[in-house]
C-alpha cells in the first residue's frame, strides 16, 4: 500500500470547488433513466451521453474531481478512439471504478438489503487499475422505517463488507470510497433518519478502524439527514444541515479528508442548498462536497435528449458549477434563476 498516493488522491477528490460526478449507473439503472427520454439503451447511445458530459471541458476541469464510472464505460472508447478514461483524465478529474455487485435481498431479514461483490474483489481491482481508476466506489443500502428497520445485523453485515472492500482497494492502491446510503423512501421522520444515520456510521468506522484501513487515504460517501419523502413534516435546509454536520461529528474521526454526500432522490436544488448550508456552519474537520448522480445529470439528461450536445452540456455546467459553490458554502437561491 502507497499511503503517500492514496492520501494525495484523497485529497484531490476533495479539493474546494469540486465534486465528483457519479455516472456508475448499471446497465438496468441507465435504460430507466434513458426510458425517461424515450431513448433506446444500447452501447453507443450510453457511450454518446457519458462522453458529451466527459467532454463538456470547462465544467469538468473547473467543478469536477472525480467521475465513477460503470464497468462498461472504463472499457469504452469515445468516438475519436481515445479511451473515456484518458478523456476525464485529460480534464483534470479522476477517474474511478464502482466495484460493487449491488444490493440483494439480506436472508432472514425481508425487505433489507446486503450488497455482494468481495468474491474475485482483489483480481478485479488490480485490472482496473491497469485500466486507470484511481478510485472505487461500494454503496450499501440501508432500508429505514418507522419501526424497527434497519435492524442491527443487516447494519453490520454492510459495514463488514464496506470495511473489507476498503481495505482491499487500499491494498491495489485505489482509494475506497465508502457508501453506507440510508435511503429517503418513506414516511419516517427527520430524528429517525438522524439517530439511524449515527448508528450506520458508528459501526462502519468501528470496522474500518478493525480492517486496518489507512482513513487519510478514504472518501466517505453517506446521505444527508432529511425526513423520508412521504413524510408529513419536511424540514429546512438549515436543519438538514444542522442534523447531518452533528451525526458525522459524533462518528467521523477527523482523519478522513472529506465527505461526498449522495443526493438520494433530493430535488437537484434541494442537494446544492443543503450542501451549501452545511459549508456555511464551518470550523469542520473534513472537507463537505457532492457525488452526486441524479443532482447532477437529471437536468443534462433531459436538455441532451438524445443527442442535444450544446444544450445538455450547458446543463451539466450550470449544475456543476452550483455544486461546486456549495462545496464553499457560496451558493445562492438567486444563482439558479440567472440560469
Ligand atoms: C449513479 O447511481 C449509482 C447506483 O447505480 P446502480 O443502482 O445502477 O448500481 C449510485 O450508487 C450513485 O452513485 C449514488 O447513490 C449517488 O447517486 P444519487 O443519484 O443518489 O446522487
Amino acid at each position: 500500500m502507497n499511503k503517500d498516493q492514496l492520501a494525495d488522491i484523497a485529497k484531490k477528490m476533495v479539493t474546494p470547488g469540486k465534486g465528483i460526478l457519479a455516472a456508475d449507473e448499471s446497465t438496468g439503472t441507465i435504460k430507466k433513466r434513458f426510458d425517461g427520454i424515450n431513448l433506446e439503451s444500447t452501447e453507443e447511445s450510453r457511450r454518446d451521453w457519458r462522453e458529451m458530459l466527459f467532454r463538456a471541458d470547462d465544467a469538468m476541469s473547473e467543478y469536477i474531481s472525480g467521475v465513477i464510472l460503470y464497468d462498461e464505460t472504463l472499457r469504452q472508447k469515445a468516438k475519436d478512439g481515445a479511451p473515456l478514461a484518458e478523456v476525464i483524465s485529460a480534464t483534470g478529474a479522476v477517474p474511478g471504478i464502482k466495484v460493487d455487485m449491488g444490493a440483494k435481498d439480506m436472508a432472514g431479514f425481508k425487505g433489507e438489503k446486503i450488497t455482494e461483490g468481495l468474491d474475485g474483489l482483489r483480481d478485479r481491482l488490480n485490472e482496473y487499475y491497469e485500466l486507470g481508476a484511481r478510485f472505487a466506489k461500494w454503496r450499501a443500502v440501508i432500508e429505514i422505517d418507522s419501526d424497527a428497520r434497519p435492524h442491527q445485523a443487516v447494519i453490520q453485515a454492510n459495514c463488514h463488507a464496506l470495511a473489507r472492500y476498503a481495505a482491499l482497494c487500499q491494498e491495489a492502491n485505489i482509494v475506497p470510497i465508502v457508501e453506507p446510503e440510508v435511503l429517503m423512501d418513506g414516511d419516517h421522520t427527520i430524528e429517525r433518519c438522524h439517530a439511524v444515520t449515527g448508528r450506520v456510521l458508528r459501526r462502519l468506522y468501528e470496522e474500518l478502524f478493525m480492517a486496518r484501513v489507512f482513513l487519510e487515504g478514504t472518501v466517505l460517501k453517506p446521505n444527508m439527514v432529511v425526513p423520508g419523502a412521504k413524510c408529513a413534516d419536511q424540514a429546512s435546509a438549515s436543519e438538514v444541515a444542522e442534523r447531518t454536520v452533528n451525526t458525522l461529528k459524533r462518528t467521523v474521526p477527523a482523519a478522513v479528508p472529506g465527505i461526498a454526500f449522495l443526493s438520494g432522490g433530493q430535488s437537484d436544488e434541494q442537494a446544492t442548498a443543503h450542501l451549501d448550508a452545511m459549508n456555511r456552519i464551518g470550523g469542520l474537520p473534513w472537507k463537505l462536497t457532492f457525488s452526486y448522480g441524479r443532482a447532477l445529470q437529471a437536468a443534462p439528461l433531459k436538455a441532451w435528449n438524445g443527442s442535444n450536445v450544446e444544450a445538455g452540456q450547458a446543463a451539466f455546467r450550470h449544475r456543476a458549477k452550483m455544486n461546486g459553490l456549495a462545496s464553499l458554502g457560496q451558493w445562492e437561491k438567486g444563482f439558479e434563476r440567472a440560469a
